[in-house]
């Protein structure tokens, strides 16, 4: 081994974190953090878009922790808040024809790539106008109309997934991309690495989009990984990875679109460590013991929502009357879909083995 690669190992694999190991940025990171986001490139009507986006999807889980909390909506809900950047930023380089996979944290992405969140919120409250007909819930949003390919609850399933949906592009000679969204606790599954490798050797066009938000449920990274900068992982394969400020929308959406261009062009893969961080608990039921006030504090500081909203600001793009008027806006859209959610029936019990693709047990 040469001295050059035992000292990135060495360097790699010294814990970057505090008394709980978190994560910084490394540091070329943390400087283009606090130095500025990208030049402003997009034309308004994109930027105003992405905001809303952030702003709807901010709002709209908002208001699902509130039900949550009534009792309305039942089983497992997982909230990305804090994480809007990520979703919002990849998929705004997307064509509408391209596919999404994601986990179980999936409500921001799902409405970014084109389920109404009146579908969303009724799936949630698990009624028959949800996207899945009420038979998901929060963790199981699809639609194929919108090449939206879930919501898997088992960590890491979406990869393997995904890899497949690439080949299919390539064999079937389209030009479509596949974005596969998972968490860094995924990356310690085989089948993360099993398809990195396929990805690459059958030059597959998936864009990989790690969301190191730092804690697999109560565990946080440096407990679990013994290399903890996921990009890194890509060189095991050959594979072009790319380390981005998940807290910054317009990065994620740049570094996106250079994936995409090697996608789309030369069917390559590729891998991105988006670091991000959530503020909610792993799910609703989740207290947070595992971490401080302080810690989330200091992420709340470099707020996605907050940071883009200063930026536009700054910029002319929008002034403090278009940022009342779309926030307005996106109130009036989150009630209309808790209005929905609540209008809406109950899968009729007919429903019950339509689309279940489990075979009853025959005597
Ligand atoms: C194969 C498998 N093992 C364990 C679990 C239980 N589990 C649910 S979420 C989770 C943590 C995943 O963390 P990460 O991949 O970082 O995603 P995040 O929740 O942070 O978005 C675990 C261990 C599961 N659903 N599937
Ligand atoms: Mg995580």
């Amino acid at each position: 081994m040469s001295s050059q690669t035992t000292e990135r190992r060495e360097k790699s694999n010294t814990p970057a974190g505090g008394a709980t190991g978190v994560l910084d940025p490394p540091a070329e990171a943390e400087n283009q953090t606090h130095r500025q986001s990208p030049p402003i490139e997009e034309d308004r009507q994109t930027l105003v878009k992405i905001y809303h986006q952030m702003l709807l999807i901010r709002r709209f889980e908002e208001k699902c922790a509130e039900s949550y909390s009534l009792g309305k909506i039942g089983g497992f809900c997982h909230l990305y808040i804090g994480q809007e950047a990520v979703g919002v930023g990849a998929i705004s380089a997307l064509r509408d024809d391209d596919y999404v996979i994601t986990s179980y944290r999936e409500h921001g992405q799902a409405i970014t790539k084109g389920i109404s969140p009146d579908a969303v919120m009724a799936e949630l409250y698990g009624k028959a106008g949800g996207c899945s007909h009420g038979k998901g819930g929060s963790m199981h949003l699809f639609d194929k109309r919108v090449n939206f390919l879930g919501g898997h609850g088992i960590v890491g399933a979406q990869i393997p997934l995904a890899t497949g949906v690439a080949f299919a592009s390539k064999y079937k000679e389209t030009d479509q991309v596949t974005l596969c969204f998972f968490g860094e606790a995924a990356v310690n599954q085989g089948a993360f690495h099993e398809s990195m490798n396929l990805a690459q050797l059958w030059k597959l066009p998936c864009i990989y989009i790690c969301e190191n938000n730092q804690y697999g449920m109560g565990t946080s990274l440096a407990r679990a990984m013994s290399l903890q900068n996921v990009a890194e992982k890509a060189c095991a394969y050959e594979m072009v990875s790319e380390f981005v400020d998940g807290m910054d929308v317009l990065a994620m959406r740049r570094a996106t679109q250079r994936a995409i261009k090697r996608a789309r062009e030369n069917y390559l893969p590729t891998l991105i460590e988006a670091r991000t961080y959530r503020y909610m608990g792993h799910s609703m039921s989740d207290p947070g013991n595992y971490r401080t006030r302080a810690e989330i504090e200091k992420y709340q500081k470099r707020d996605p929502i907050k940071t883009f909203t200063a930026t536009l600001n700054d910029h002319g793009i929008l002034s403090d009357k278009d940022i009342a008027d779309i926030e307005a806006q996106v109130k009036a859209e989150v009630e209309r879909a808790v209005l929905f959610a609540e209008e809406s029936p109950e899968p009729d019990p007919s429903e019950l083995y339509t689309n279940v693709y489990a075979n009853p047990i025959e005597n």
